[in-house]
């Protein structure tokens, strides 16, 4: 009896609910569902006078009783690791079209049905039902339009401005003249000089920190490294392939690496309280700084963030084409032009149809973190009452973490299945369903506040320590200890992030006790890890990744990392649309594809760096300077 009752509740706390579901097919019975993914070939049926190449998105429609149809439906069912197969995205070439040469009359979706329903009814007995169709025939061209104009200008007027103010700096400029001219601002030989400078080491402040521009480059390349596997889940010619990868443990790394952000979480909440604390020795900590502070965050994050998502909006639209150009980039085109206001005010986050720049719910997110955190600095001033209300917030994130969780019952983490990742980089409307855990949870800031909390920590910590010259000559001893403060946190980290393979499991979907449980501990866990190894690394506890860290060349990778953050989805988005067959998942092909959109991001965010972000923002701080005494003596603390 009481066995029994422990059973029933074992199952019910570690299983949800249980149905008819195929959790593996062997390759005979696979390779009976229709192909996933077919393509006409692209070039040959535009090379036809009257080729027309449609890209589809169908259901197939049992009319008849049907076995396969039902396997394929019990076999979608397990979604964390497989497609779902009755969903299916081909391309057709219409060619045999005598009588139909007029386009704009011609019902393209009635000719591509007509034909797959006959040519899945002669193969499987099944019909089918178009969701999405876009077709060209390359002689469609989009008309150029007032915001391509207005975007053209404007930044053809950034443009000639950097080359005049170079042209100046070069004729003009004097290396002696300490008060620098307007055109040194602008001046492209100046800001390359400023791109390459050295870490300023002679401040004994800023020094420690260091080795944080390596973790940041090293995390902006593992996130780079995890978007360019997006194209391939899009579209590829061996799914079957790819939903083995979910059986493997070590992808889950890769799967599960959604947890990296929580790390720049934690950098950006130890910077905001480390910074602002040394900033207002000098001077009284007042309200005032609030709008102060904020706007200038505003503006020193906008520009380049503007610049991508104006030509995203305007000029991405004609240099498109391709089959999958629709798929890869046609609804973020849409979505920015929608949204861009939403952008610009850093809200979009909270918005939950915008696929316009999808990786940039960081940067809104940290926007509002950032609000956020110097809100709780201002009001808490004294020691004692950043002890009550630092840990009150942290616990408070966390209930809101578990909150969603078990009220909206989400998962217990983004859970990148094929048919997750897919939309992750297109949205149909009202068609594919936008995994709820990545909108709720993942990006927005609210839900993101431990590890920001355990950041602040550190950071009053660490300045505290500072002050009272800590002594670690004490802990120094341990040996094996201090070397053990650089892998364990990775490891255990790792581990976190691996446990969550529990959920892709052949088994029903987990309790949602469990999923809870999961989502409130394992960020703040990790976050609190990465804490752990980032106080030693800047207490000079750790060496093993200090070294590594505090390479010189990676405080340049580091400047570039803001511009290649929100540039290198784009370059995806265009590589992928330049194929005309489905992408290649072998490791080979996708680590030479790896290793291009990181050295072509890396090069494009150069110019976007020299040309808007750097000047822009030397322009804005002299201009915040002007206008108060108190950043004058933030510019001299700096400098020092
Ligand atoms: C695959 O599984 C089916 C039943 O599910 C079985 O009839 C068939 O023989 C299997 N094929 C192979 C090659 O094992
Ligand atoms: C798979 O797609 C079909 C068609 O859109 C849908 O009806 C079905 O619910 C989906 N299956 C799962 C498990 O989501
Ligand atoms: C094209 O014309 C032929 C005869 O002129 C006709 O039989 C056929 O149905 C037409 N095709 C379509 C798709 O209308
Ligand atoms: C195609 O159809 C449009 C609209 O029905 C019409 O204006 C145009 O003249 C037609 N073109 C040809 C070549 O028939
Ligand atoms: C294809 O088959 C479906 C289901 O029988 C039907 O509803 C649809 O009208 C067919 N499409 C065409 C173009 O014949
Ligand atoms: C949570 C939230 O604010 N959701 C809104 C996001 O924006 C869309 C429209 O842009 C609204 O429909 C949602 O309610």
């Amino acid at each position: 009896m009481s066995s029994k009752m422990l059973n029933i509740f074992l199952l019910l706390f570690i299983f949800g609910e249980s149905y008819g579901v195929i959790y593996k097919l062997n390759e005979t019975d696979y390779q009976r569902m229709p192909a996933l993914f077919k393509f006409d070939n692209y070039e040959e049926c535009l090379s036809k006078p009257e080729g027309i190449y449609c890209t589809t998105k169908f259901e197939i429609i049992k009319i008849t009783p049907n076995p396969v149809y039902d396997m394929i439906v019990e076999f979608s069912k397990h979604t964390v690791k497989h497609y779902n197969h009755s969903k299916l995205f081909y391309g057709v070439c219409l060619s045999d079209n005598r009588n139909q040469t007029n386009i704009s009359t011609w019902d393209l979706k009635q000719s591509v049905e007509a034909r797959l329903n006959e040519s899945f009814w002669s193969e499987h007995r099944l019909r089918t039902k178009i969701t999405d169709i876009s077709c060209s025939n390359e002689k469609e061209d989009y008309k150029l339009d007032i915001g391509d104009v207005i975007v053209g200008t404007a930044c053809l007027i950034l443009v000639l401005l950097n080359v005049v103010a170079s042209f100046c700096d070069l004729y003009f400029g004097d290396e002696n003249n300490k008060s620098p001219e307007w055109y040194h601002y602008f001046s492209i030989r100046c800001n390359w000089r400023r791109l390459m400078e050295p870490f300023d080491e002679t401040n004994p402040r800023l020094r420690p920190l260091k080795c944080l521009n390596g973790l940041r480059s090293v995390l902006m390349c593992l996130v780079i490294l995890i978007h360019t596997s997006v194209p391939v889940f899009v579209c590829n010619n061996n799914p079957r392939y790819l939903e083995q990868w979910f059986d493997n443990i070590y992808y889950h790394l890769l799967f599960n690496a959604t947890f990296i952000m929580q790390i720049f979480i934690v950098i950006s909440g130890f910077l905001l309280i480390y910074n602002q604390q040394i900033s207002d020795e000098s001077n009284e900590i007042s309200w005032k700084i609030l709008p102060k502070r904020t706007l200038e965050r505003w503006l020193r994050l906008t520009p380049p963030y503007a610049v991508i998502l104006a030509l995203t909006a305007t000029w991405f639209r004609h240099v498109g084409s391709g089959p999958f150009w629709p798929e890869v980039a046609g609804s973020e085109i849409r979505d920015c032009r929608r949204y861009w206001w939403q952008h610009l005010l850093y809200i979009h986050n909270y918005s939950n149809e915008s696929d316009c720049t999808i990786q940039s719910w960081y940067i809104a997110a940290d926007m509002q973190l950032f609000i956020f955190g110097l809100i709780i600095y201002l009001a808490c001033r004294t020691p004692r009452s950043r002890k009550i209300v630092l840990p009150t917030f942290f616990f408070i994130g966390i209930a809101i973490v578990a909150a969603h969780t078990y009220l909206e019952n989400l998962d217990g983490t983004v859970i990148c299945t094929p048919d997750i990742i897919v939309p992750y980089i297109r949205v149909i409307r009202n068609q594919i369903r936008i995994d709820p855990t990545f909108l709720k949870v993942y990006r927005r800031s609210h839900t993101n506040i431990p590890c920001y909390i355990l950041g602040m920590g550190a950071g009053y910590l660490f300045y505290y320590w500072q002050k009272i010259n800590l002594n670690l000559d004490k802990i120094k001893k341990y040996k094996m200890l201090c070397w053990m403060l650089g892998p364990l946190p990775v490891v255990l980290g790792s581990g976190i992030m691996v446990m969550a393979s529990y959920f892709y499991m052949d088994a029903p979907r987990s309790s949602v006790m469990l999923r809870t449980m999961y989502a409130a501990t394992a960020k703040p866990v990790f976050g609190l890890l990465f804490t752990v190894l980032i106080c030693a690394m800047i207490m000079k506890l750790e060496n093993v990744f200090r070294t590594i860290f505090e390479w010189d060349c990676w405080s340049i990778v580091a400047r570039l990392s803001y511009c290649a953050y929100n540039i290198h989805v784009t370059i995806i988005r265009y590589t992928a649309s330049l194929s005309t067959v489905p992408f290649q998942q072998s490791i080979m092909a996708m680590v030479q594809y790896y290793i291009f959109i990181l050295v072509v991001s890396l090069l494009l965010s150069i110019p976007l760096w020299l040309l808007v972000e750097e000047p822009m923002n030397r322009v804005w701080k002299l201009y915040l300077r002007s206008s108060s005494k108190t950043t004058q003596v933030q510019e001299k603390i700096k400098l020092k």
